[in-house]
């Protein structure tokens, strides 16, 4: 499977849909094209109506909308056809059997086209993940961070970093190769070296302190928890706006841990109701259930506690007292070191829910990148984190030797990020994750 087989693939979602495009991409890809369609190649980005025929038969296959784009200005960077059809199953089956027969003409494998655009230097690997993450998006604040890496916000710091990097090292350079010959002021150059290094490494510490993309892709994780029969399942279902969980007067209805994705003022959630927490004495089931609500509560990035303060356990992440069923009259006010005001909320009538929503998101902040900001992924994070380790040796050192090797290496970890430098497996499981046609 070389790299100069032309490949092509439905690139529209799943048939039967209203249009199917089907992408060609390689140096046949205009031959391609031309086999399965009537009549000669419109200009380049023009537009034309064309029959999609079987080579051999000549039978019509389909109509469709033909563009083609030149390897220069195209997304691939390679000659790209684009046979824009009818969503039909059967058509689009026709259609990829007659190209698969064409010599040096293959369907691509998941995230070629991509892959291929990376390669021809169309893009880089930062806003390639973000492109992937726009593609999954939910959330509006999924797509709004997708969006920034895609546009390559990252990309960018990433290049103004290594600059000031490659100016570092030329200056530690110039020391090592002329200080004998008395024209350079080592130690003024070394320090101006040591602070440059320092505050590059301050800079992505800082980077790295900011919210990573893991919550903005799973979901902020709320978990519902509080006494049996406390409202818990009733509150994730109007929270969820759909019957996720079972509600009944019965105490201990709830055994299990019921998780629902919900995006609430378009910020991903992730909700769970849990068992409602007494004292043992209740069966088996219940026993484990209560289990599992407390290793909820240990992960929880925001717990909605619908009991009393007393009865509280220790939980890590942030607190929201909830006086739940508040339609049913007030509550004496929580005293002792768990005494905090409890957000009155009603999910028969709706009392409060918005100001729980509201407080939901405010409690987020600092959880999720800003909006327009985007968030590191894992792969990124620990290229940046090595990159950070690598300065911070070097604004240690005084031979100059190894602070060349420190930036070197910080160097190399920042042009993973990009893909300047990388290889073959970090492609290959990047692009496993892409769908065929992308
Ligand atoms: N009036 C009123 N009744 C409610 C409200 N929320 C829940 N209930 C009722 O309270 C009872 C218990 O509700 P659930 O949501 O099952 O309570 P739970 O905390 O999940 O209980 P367990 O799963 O047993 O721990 C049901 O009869 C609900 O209809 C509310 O806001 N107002
Ligand atoms: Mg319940």
């Amino acid at each position: 499977m070389g790299s100069t087989d032309t490949i092509f693939a439905l690139s529209s979602g799943a048939p039967p849909a209203a249009i199917g495009v089907i992408r060609i991409s390689g140096p046949r890809a205009l031959e391609a094209a031309g086999a399965v369609t009537t009549a000669p190649m419109p200009e380049p980005r023009q537009a034309r109506f064309r029959r999609i025929v079987d080579p051999e038969t000549r039978e019509v296959l389909d109509e469709c909308v033909l563009v083609w784009f030149p390897a220069a200005a195209s997304e691939t960077g390679e000659d790209t056809v684009e046979l824009q059809g009818h969503g039909s199953r059967a058509a689009i089956r026709a259609i990829e059997a007659a190209l698969g027969r064409l010599p040096a003409v293959r369907l691509a494998e998941p995230g070629e086209f991509t892959r291929r655009a990376f390669l021809n230097g169309k893009t880089d690997l930062a806003k390639i993940e973000g492109l992937a993450d726009l593609i999954h998006a939910e959330t509006a604040q999924q797509r709004r961070a997708a969006m920034a890496m895609m546009g390559g916000a990252l990309s960018r710091k990433i290049a103004l970093w290594s600059q000031r990097l490659m100016s570092v090292s030329a200056r530690v350079e110039a020391v090592l190769n002329f200080s004998d010959e008395g024209d350079v002021d080592e130690a003024v150059v070394r320090a101006g070296v040591t602070g440059e290094i320092g505050t590059v490494a301050a800079e992505l510490a800082a980077e790295l302190a900011k919210p990573g993309a893991e919550r903005l892709r799973d979901g902020v994780r709320v978990v519902i928890a509080g006494p049996p029969n406390a409202g818990k399942s009733t509150l994730l279902n109007a929270l969820a706006g759909r019957d996720a969980a079972i509600v009944s007067p019965i105490a201990g209805t709830t055994r299990d841990v019921i998780e629902v994705p919900v995006a609430l003022g378009g910020v991903p959630f992730l909700l769970a109701d849990t068992a409602g927490l007494r004292e043992p004495g209740g069966d088996e089931i219940e026993a484990i259930g209560m289990d599992r609500a407390h290793a909820m509560l240990a992960a929880a990035d925001i717990v909605l506690w619908l009991g009393h303060g007393e009865e509280l356990p220790y939980v890590p992440g942030a607190l929201m007292m909830v006086h739940a069923k508040a339609d049913l009259g007030a509550r004496p006010v929580d005293s002792g070191p768990f005494a905090m005001a409890a957000l009155p909320v009603s999910a028969v009538t709706g009392e409060g829910m918005d100001a729980l929503v509201a407080a939901l998101l405010a409690a987020t902040e600092r959880l999720l990148p800003q909006p327009g900001d985007y968030a590191l992924s894992v792969r990124q994070r620990r290229a940046m984190e090595r990159a950070r380790d690598a300065l911070v040796e070097g604004a240690k050192q005084t031979d100059d030797i190894l602070i060349a090797e420190s930036v070197r290496a910080a160097l190399a970890a920042l042009d993973e990020i990009t893909g300047r430098a990388t290889t073959e497996a970090v492609l290959d499981e990047l692009f496993s994750g892409f769908c065929i046609g992308k």
